[in-house]
C-alpha cells in the first residue's frame, strides 16, 4: 500500500496534502504526560521502546496527522557518544562535561561503534513497523552535527552560542573535527534507522540562525549535504527532508543546493519567497507560524494562506517549528482537519 506522505515527498499525486507537526508527540498531549510519568522520566521514555513506540502513535490517533515521527530526543547521539546527559526540570539538557579540549574530544566514542549504541531507538522502530496502519510513514530523524555541536560545547542551551562562536573564530580546525565526529555518527545512525524500518528522514537544524550566512555553508549545511548524500546513494527511495531553522538569507540569496527531496520551510521564512527560489527542485514543507495555534481563526487564515501559495502540488503541510506545550489539542486537531479540507482534491 503506498503511503501518502512518502509520495508527497517524491511530488506524486495524492489525494490531499499530507500535514504532521514539528513535536507532534509531547507535552500538549495529556496522554503523552501520562506515558512520560510512567516512565519517570523524560530520557527513560526515549530508553524504553514500548513506551516511546505508544507516544509516537499518540498523535494519529488523537490527532489525525498523516505521519509518525519516531519519539526520541536528538541528544541521544552525544549521550551515547559518551557525553553524559540530564534533562532538568525547567533548564532543559545539561551535559556534565561539554567539550573544551582535544583529549574529550578524543575520548568519545566515534562511528559506527556509538551508532551501534542506540538499539533502544532501533528497537522503537521495529516495534512501530508492526504497529503503524500500513497507510502512515514512520519519520527517523536527527539533529544536524551544527546543532548537536552546539549542545556538546556549551553543554546546554544557550542564548549566545558565546562558546561555539570563539571556536568557531578563533579555532575552527577544531570545531571542524568536532563536526566531522558527529557527521560520521549521524550517517551511521541514520542507516540504521532506516535498515530498521523508518521510511522517510528528516534532519533538525534548530540552530541553523546562530551561524552568520557567509559562514553556513561552511559550519552546517555541507555537512548535512553530506550526509543527505550518503543516503541517497545507498537508500534512493527513503526521501530526506532538510528543516534547517532561520536561514530566509541563505535560501534568497540561492545558496541553498544538495540532493534530498524535502527542503522544511520554517515559519520565518515567507513561504512565497521559499516556492519561488527552490519549489521546482524540491517539495517543501511547512510552515505556519506555531504560535498561530492558539487561535482557530489565525489558523483557518494561515493555512488557506499557504495552500494558495502552494496549490497543493509539491508540498507537504506542517508548522514552521514545534508544536508549544500549552496548545490546547482541539486547536492541533482543527489545524490538521484544515489542512486535509482546503487541500482535498475532487
Ligand atoms: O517531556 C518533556 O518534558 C521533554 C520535552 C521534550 C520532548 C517531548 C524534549 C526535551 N525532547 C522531546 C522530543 C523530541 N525532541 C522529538 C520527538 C518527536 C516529535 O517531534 O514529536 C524531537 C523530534 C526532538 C528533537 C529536538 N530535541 C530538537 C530539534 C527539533 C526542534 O524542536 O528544534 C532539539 C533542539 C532538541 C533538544 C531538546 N530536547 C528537549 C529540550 C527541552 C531540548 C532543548 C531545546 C532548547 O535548547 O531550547
Amino acid at each position: 500500500m503506498s503511503k501518502i506522505f512518502v509520495d508527497a515527498c517524491f511530488r506524486k499525486e495524492t489525494p490531499y496534502t499530507p500535514v504532521w507537526m514539528m513535536r507532534q508527540a509531547g507535552r500538549y498531549l495529556p496522554e503523552y504526560m501520562e506515558v512520560r510519568a510512567k516512565a519517570g522520566n523524560f530520557l527513560n521514555l526515549c530508553h524504553n521502546p514500548e513506551f516511546a513506540a505508544e507516544v509516537t502513535i499518540q498523535p494519529l490517533d488523537i490527532v489525525g496527522v498523516d505521519a509518525a515521527i519516531l519519539f526520541s530526543d536528538i541528544l541521544v547521539v552525544p549521550n551515547e557518544m559518551g557525553m553524559k546527559l540530564d534533562f532538568l526540570k525547567g533548564e532543559g539538557p545539561v551535559f556534565d562535561k561539554p567539550i573544551k579540549t582535544e583529549e574529550d574530544l578524543d575520548a568519545l566514542i566515534g562511528g559506527e561503534e556509538a551508532a551501534n549504541k542506540l538499539t533502544y531507538v532501533y528497537e522503537t522502530i521495529k516495534i512501530l513497523k508492526q504497529r503503524l496502519p500500513q497507510d502512515k510513514a514512520l519519520i527517523g530523524f536527527t539533529g544536524a552535527p551544527w546543532t548537536l555541536a552546539t549542545y556538546m560545547i556549551e553543554g546546554q542551551g544557550t542564548k549566545t552560542y558565546n562558546l561555539c562562536k570563539k571556536m568557531m573564530y578563533s579555532n575552527p580546525e577544531f570545531l571542524h573535527k568536532i563536526l566531522r565526529r558527529v557527521t560520521d555518527v549521524v550517517k551511521f545512525y541514520m542507516e540504521k534507522q532506516i535498515e530498521a524500518g523508518v521510511d522517510v528522514v528528516q534532519i533538525f537544524d534548530s540552530w541553523a540562525a546562530a551561524i552568520e550566512p557567509s559562514k553556513y555553508d561552511e559550519f552546517s549545511w555541507k555537512y548535512m549535504v553530506e550526509i543527505a548524500e550518503y543516503l541517497k546513494e545507498k537508500y534512493p527511495h527513503i526521501p530526506i527532508i532538510m528543516f534547517p531553522k532561520g536561514i530566509a538569507s541563505f535560501i534568497e540569496r540561492g545558496l541553498v543546493y544538495g540532493n534530498f527531496d524535502v527542503f522544511g520551510v520554517d515559519w520565518g521564512t515567507p513561504m512565497a519567497l521559499a516556492k519561488e527560489k527552490l519549489g521546482e527542485k524540491y517539495v517543501l514543507q511547512g510552515n505556519m507560524e506555531p504560535c498561530r495555534l492558539y487561535s482557530k481563526e489565525a489558523t483557518t487564515m494561515c493555512v488557506e494562506a499557504i495552500q494558495n501559495i502552494m496549490g497543493g502540488s509539491g508540498h507537504i503541510f506542517n508548522l514552521g517549528h514545534g508544536i508549544l506545550p500549552d496548545v490546547p489539542v482541539e486547536n492541533a486537531i482543527h489545524f490538521v482537519k484544515e489542512c486535509q479540507r482546503v487541500s482535498k482534491k475532487a
